[in-house]
């Protein structure tokens, strides 16, 4: 536990991500007293146990304290039953009634208010103390003093109570169990293979579970969907004869407080019970699920639930009986609510054969035309889990607005960690920003409630799209681990600064930044913000401007083609010709879309005026020449931030070599990361030429400073990223 997982060959050792021995060497130095018992608890006394054995802290278990006299508080000398008194430890944590003495030791009343996840912190008297009501607390607790470190040690506190704002913190794997003809062994996967499945089987590779498992916990998310929401043939069989390794999948990552859930394929009952119908209204289908659903159940009392993509992208669905969305989730619904479970039904749902000549159909639009009469219809156990923008994770979309638009419906918000449309782990694009707009967003203006409040208050979830894989570094990008441990840190708390949460990772994952205490730990620390803090935006820069969105290449969405997607089906258009770009989304006269904002957005969005910049092109078609809020044109802001994107690259790649020298960076991590700038660096340039000269070409209008001057190259001198001296603008070179 904590060691790396090894396999034969120490070049394929799985590195320790933000779990490395060092993190632990705080706690493992104290003396432990672990009270309470069950399974996660055994989870909390096992890491607690490799800590110390590795730094020389003890720890003890007291699995029946429910018997602790009361006068065990700190400083006493013992309970009188051979446990020594808490004033012997220096770290208690302590699980319900066993933990009674430590409550009051902590000054803390126990009202049992903290919840199944919650857990209560406090330092007195030279001791520190977690409790909790339920075994998860003290899971997370425990979780929370390694990040803490010496800082759990030092001065005293007074008690906080710490309890997620999301119940259920999900990662969905995109995972095929077969290797797909296209979409290969992980659909969107930029991580190697699956830790689950390998060509058509369990991958069994116990102990990258666990560790997975146990990199979750730390971070806090509590559920997985194994299994990708395309359901092929043999994905399909997961929910029956292929049930055991899904089970074997749930025993690894139960100890981590981490429930499985399944994607399934809607038309299950055709594919494998061999009904004539999967329609949702039919007797024998419903009976088919409740039975089926039931099997699962005993073969994993704990299991989460169903994801659903249905009706979308050849997926089937309910439409494909004459029925509604609400009847679809509820089917699934009605038969997991027995056990507990609960149903995830996707809200992607969109016309993908759509006629691009068609400018009235907006494919933005769909997920609120379809759900939104569906409000108040389905089932308690049922949530309605939609993508943040109305799109399709773009690295600039509005919030989607269907998001302040069912009231009477969980809701669950949907990120994405994999980088499909941000960089694909090749580049440096830390989400935690992105996201973090996303959950303070504001539907109904300042007063109103975030979106975050919104999905919390509905009984709904925070789910990311998963980026970990096979990948020795789990994310490809070595950098990209980030992400997933924002994901999970925001999940429990949307509030946190993500910068501040990016800063725990790299204390967590770069030890050498803080226990080097010295000028190159505090340069490491220094480089990776410079790096990481802005990264999003610089990505922004350097792609698709002001939230147009996709001019992606078509198929894998890597690299720069403008007009890749224009005249397809997809529905993703720019629109740009020789006079403008953008799409009018407004009601007065584009597709109407900005109507479905609540006030003030419904009018912020709608005015050319008012819009946002960084939105401007995702609901107006405006010329190159409309004046942006910041003073520049539309043209001349797009070629600034395309050569200031690809400058930023530069500097980033610069950044990463010069801390080579400090030697605080494992030498394979410092390579991978080098080799994925250098990448990056060549499709960001690659971006901005095309970009550039596509609207050079398209707009004939030149780079604002010759025009001006005429004279730019002659002023503007200056040598670019790799050293060589030439026009600032560089439009000569680029654009003839
Ligand atoms: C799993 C986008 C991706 C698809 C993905 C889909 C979805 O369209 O390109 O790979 O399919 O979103 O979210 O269902």
């Amino acid at each position: 536990m904590g060691k790396p997982v090894t396999t034969s060959d120490p070049a394929d050792e799985v590195h320790d991500a933000w779990l490395p021995s060092e993190s632990f060497r705080a706690l493992g130095a104290r003396r432990v007293l672990v009270r309470g018992g069950g399974t996660l608890v055994e989870t909390v006394v096992r890491e607690a146990e490799a800590a110390c054995e590795r730094h020389g802290g003890s720890v003890r278990h007291q699995a029946h304290g429910d018997r602790a006299p009361a006068d065990s508080v700190p400083g006493d000398g013992g309970s009188g039953d051979g446990t020594p008194g808490d004033g012997a430890f220096d770290l208690i944590l302590a699980l319900g009634r066993a933990a009674a003495p430590s409550w009051a030791a902590a000054g803390i009343e126990r009202d049992g208010t903290l919840g199944a996840e919650g857990y209560a912190l406090a330092r007195r008297g030279g001791v520190t103390v977690v409790l909790a009501d339920e075994p998860a607390g003290l899971l997370y607790g425990f979780f929370h003093v390694v990040r803490l470190g010496e800082a759990a040690f030092a001065d005293a506190f007074a008690a906080q109570r710490h309890e997620p704002a999301l119940r259920e913190r999900m990662l969905d794997h995109w995972d095929n169990v077969d290797v797909h003809p296209v979409t290969r062994q992980v659909e969107r996967g930029y991580s190697g293979g699956s830790i689950f499945w390998r060509d058509g089987v369990a991958r069994g590779d116990h102990d990258r579970v666990r560790a997975y498992a146990r990199l979750l916990a730390a971070c806090g998310i509590n559920a997985v969907a194994v299994n990708n929401v395309n359901v092929h043939a043999t994905e399909t069989r997961l929910l029956t004869d292929r049930l055991g390794d899904v089970a074997a999948i749930a025993d690894l990552l139960r100890p981590y407080g981490i429930r499985v859930h399944l994607s399934v394929n809607f038309a299950s009952p055709v594919a494998l019970g061999g009904l004539p119908t999967a329609d949702p209204l039919d007797e024998a289908v419903r009976s088919w699920w409740a039975e089926t659903t039931r099997r699962v159940y005993a073969s994993i009392p704990d299991f989460g639930g169903y994801v659903v993509k249905a009706d979308s992208e050849g997926q089937p669905g309910p439409f494909g009986y004459g029925r509604s969305h609400a009847e679809g989730a509820n089917l699934l619904a009605e038969a997991l609510a027995p056990f507990g479970g609960t149903v995830h039904w996707r809200a992607f749902v969109y016309d993908h054969r759509q006629d691009w000549r068609d400018r009235s159909t907006d494919r933005a639009r769909a997920a609120y035309d379809h759900f939104t009469p569906l409000d108040g219809l389905f089932r308690q156990n049922a949530v309605l889990q939609a993508k943040y923008g109305p799109m399709d994770f773009q690295a600039r979309e509005p919030v989607s607005p269907v998001l302040a638009a069912m009231p009477a419906t969980r809701l669950a918000v949907e990120f994405q960690a994999t980088q499909e449309y941000t960089g694909q782990q090749w580049h440096v694009c830390y989400l935690g920003p992105l996201w973090s707009e996303v959950l303070g967003f504001r539907p109904w203006g300042p007063d109103g409630r975030t979106v975050a409040e919104v999905a919390a208050a509905s009984g709904g979830a925070l789910v990311a799209v998963s980026n970990a894989g096979a990948d020795r570094f789990w994310t490809g990008h070595p950098l990209a681990q980030a992400n997933l441990y924002a994901f999970g840190r925001l999940a429990w708390d949307p509030r946190l600064d993500p910068i501040a949460v990016l800063d725990e990772w790299i204390t967590l994952t770069f030890p050498g930044c803080s226990s080097a205490q010295s000028e190159a730990g505090e340069r490491l620390r220094g480089t990776l913000h410079a790096m990481m803090d802005e990264s999003w935006r610089t990505y922004e820069q350097y792609t698709a401007p002001l939230g147009v969105g996709f001019m992606v290449r078509p198929g894998h969405h890597y690299g720069p083609d403008v007009d890749g997607y224009e005249y397809t089906s997809w529905g993703t258009y720019h629109f740009a010709d020789r006079d403008g770009l953008g799409v009018d989304r407004t009601r007065a006269t584009g597709t109407g879309f900005t109507g479905q904002y609540p006030k003030p957005w419904s009018d912020t969005y709608e005015s050319l005026d008012q819009c946002p910049d960084e939105l401007l092109l995702f609901f107006h078609h405006v010329p190159y020449t409309h004046l942006l809020h910041n003073g520049s044109t539309v043209i001349q802001h797009i070629y600034d931030t395309h050569f200031s994107g690809v400058e930023r690259v530069a500097r980033m790649r610069l950044a990463w070599e010069q801390i080579e020298a400090d030697g605080l960076v494992d030498r394979d991590l410092f390579a991978r990361v080098r080799d994925r700038l250098d990448e990056q660096l060549r499709c960001a340039r690659e971006w901005r030429d095309q970009i550039n000269t596509y609207f050079h070409r398209k707009s004939g209008i030149s780079y604002q400073r010759c025009a001006d001057t005429g004279a730019c190259c002659a002023e503007e001198r200056r040598p670019d990223e790799n050293g060589a001296s030439h026009c600032r603008c560089r439009c000569r070179r680029i654009f003839f």
